[in-house]
């Protein structure tokens, strides 16, 4: 079992608040099924902290900048948000081998450079210019990356959930011993294909992780006038899939509850859901003023529970030196000025590519 942390045992550091910064029993409840026996990941050394911080703070620092572009009118189209929900993907990716596949919402592009797409060709994608990951012709929702098994980027809801069905069938059919990890949201999780997929998943035992990223809204619907049963880890009950309750706002968490689930799947057991329960910052998208909910609400967020002030306070309480950290912004935040500098040098899509890339001739390699 995970080493608790000193921070968790001691005094907490200023604006940690009242929830845990440790990846203990209490930030995971089971809900059934038991776990195979020694995958949970080690209590992480310092190196491999920092380099979660690091992540966390890539995608935060990226979506930061992507929200003062789109106000800039130089992002168009739709542009969802993924701030304050980093530490799932992060959690996960660090967990997760090399070839598992990922397959998500329109909620990516965390999710992407998780993956290791670059935050160049990310943001030349949102900026509509030729670099970007789909040319420009595809925007923030309609990512994909072969090379790094991304497979997108999905804007119908739940619609991903079938799809990453299928990658888990093709992983238990080649015989890659890699697992689907499908994420979605609440809004989807009452979506009838997503249990058709539950439904299959369990009867054919497809190395399939689902995970729902319940960060208590859909658009403005809280989950709570949303879903009968409060408990979303509890759904695949009725097919015998495990499900855990997981605190997303914690990275070490988040990486017991995958390590536990992705052991299973590869164990040959079938799938296993994992509910994260997060929040997200900001709007629906960029156009969403946010008006259901207070700004007190999100404010106690912030500063209670954000994962990567939690995790920073870990780090210096563990005796990281401050330079060491803000070594490591600084790092990021160059990373982030580049992508923009070189997503906005990128030209437009020629008007001769109004049509190529649109139907994929010839099949998938
Ligand atoms: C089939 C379908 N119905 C409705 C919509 C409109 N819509 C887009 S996002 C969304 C909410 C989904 O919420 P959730 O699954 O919780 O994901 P989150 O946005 O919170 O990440 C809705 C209803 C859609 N895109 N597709
Ligand atoms: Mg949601």
């Amino acid at each position: 079992m995970a080493k608790t942390p000193k921070s968790a045992s001691t005094a907490k550091p200023a604006g940690v608040g009242k929830s845990s910064v440790s990846a203990t029993k209490k930030n995971i409840r089971r809900v059934q099924g038991r776990p195979p026996k020694n995958v949970t990941p080690e209590y992480p050394d310092t190196n491999t902290m920092l380099d979660l911080y690091e992540q966390m703070l890539l995608i935060r620092r990226f979506e930061e900048k992507a929200g003062q572009l789109y106000g800039m009118g130089v992002i168009g189209g739709f542009c969802h948000l993924y701030i304050g929900q980093e530490a799932i993907v992060v959690g996960m990716q660090s967990v997760s081998k090399e070839g598992d596949s990922v397959i998500t919402s329109y909620r990516d592009h965390g999710h992407m450079l998780a993956c290791g797409m670059t935050a160049d060709g990310v943001m030349a994608e949102l900026t509509g210019r030729r670099d970007g990951y789909s040319r420009g012709k595809g925007g923030s929702m309609h990512m994909f990356s072969r090379e790094k098994n991304f497979f997108g980027g999905h804007g119908i809801v739940a619609a991903q959930v079938p799809i990453g069905l299928g990658l888990a069938f093709s992983h238990q059919y080649r015989n890659t011993g890699g697992v689907s990890l499908t994420y979605f949201g609440d809004g989807a999780i009452n979506q009838g294909q997503v249990y058709e997929s539950f439904n299959m998943a369990a009867l054919w035992k497809l190395p399939v992780v689902f995970v729902i990223e319940n960060n208590q809204y859909g658009m403005g619907t809280s989950v709570s006038r949303a879903a009968a049963g409060r408990d979303l880890a509890d759904r695949g009950k009725a097919y015998g899939i495990p499900g855990m309750q997981v605190d997303g706002m914690n990275v070490l968490a988040v990486r017991e509850a995958g390590a536990e689930a992705m052991a299973y799947c590869r164990e040959g057991k079938g799938p296993f859901i994992l509910e994260m329960q997060t929040y997200r910052y900001r709007g629906h998208s960029m156009s969403d003023p946010a008006k259901y909910r207070t700004r007190e609400e999100v404010d106690a967020m912030r500063k209670q529970r954000d994962p990567i002030d939690s995790l920073r306070e870990i780090l210096v309480h563990d005796g990281v030196e401050n330079d060491k950290i803000k070594a490591l912004d600084t790092k990021v935040k160059a990373i982030v000025s580049k992508a923009s500098d070189f997503a906005l040098a990128s030209p437009e899509p020629d008007e001769a590519e109004l049509w190529t890339d649109v139907i994929l001739e010839g099949g998938v390699s």
